[in-house]
């Protein structure tokens, strides 16, 4: 499917707000993925599509991951990381999308993985620091995104991980790796 065909597509699956997320995300990428050497037009895909089954309803995330055999261990955890693992799989699926790499950024959006790809991080990052993003420290990461990915990606980390324990949720073990593993990257 050519790329106006999937926005008009993902866009109708979302509010208006959620889409201007969106194409902050792909705004994002694009430049993170000029800034530190990968291929923009796959950051952009990988944005464009990232979050279109966030606004499906839950059950239907639940049953997606269940019928189409996808991590089914997220269903485990909060129901925020669910729309990643569908993502990648409609934009598999729906969409057509071949790129192994671009479907693990959708797929690794929310939750991070340790051993991230370039890309994967690129795409984690313009989600957490997309200009429309509004919340305690998210300059400092855009600050640091400038310099360094695996520091920005590390910091964004930080804030996720510090937000769900101050929210006293679980983490799902994968972000508490791909900290770990970032970390060991940096060393
Ligand atoms: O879909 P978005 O809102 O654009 O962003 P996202 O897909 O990165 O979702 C982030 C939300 O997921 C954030 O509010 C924290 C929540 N979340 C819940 N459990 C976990 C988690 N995020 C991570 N990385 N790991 C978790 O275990
Ligand atoms: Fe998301
Ligand atoms: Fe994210
Ligand atoms: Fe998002």
């Amino acid at each position: 499917m050519d790329r106006q065909l999937i926005i008009e597509r993902v866009r109708a699956e979302m509010p208006e707000r959620r889409w201007r997320h969106t194409e902050g995300v792909m705004m994002t990428a694009i430049a993170l993925a000029k800034r530190y050497g990968e291929d923009p037009q796959r950051a952009e895909l990988a944005a464009i599509i990232h979050d279109v089954a966030k606004f499906w309803p839950i059950e239907r995330q639940g049953n997606a991951i269940r019928d189409y055999g996808l991590h089914h261990e997220v269903l485990g955890y909060d129901k925020e990381l669910w729309h990643a693992e569908v993502g990648a799989w409609v934009a598999e699926h729906e969409f057509g999308v071949t790129d192994a790499g671009v479907l693990a950024a959708i797929r690794y959006h929310t939750s991070g993985r340790r051993g991230m790809t370039k890309l994967e991080k690129i795409v984690w990052l313009a989600d957490y620091i997309e200009p429309g993003r509004d919340f305690p420290g998210v300059d400092t990461i855009r600050a640091l995104a400038e310099e360094h990915l695996e520091k920005a990606v590390l910091a964004g980390l930080d804030g996720t991980i510090g937000f769900l324990i101050a929210k006293g949720k679980r983490i799902y073990p994968m972000t508490l790796e791909a900290r770990n593993g970032l970390i060991e990257e940096l060393q």
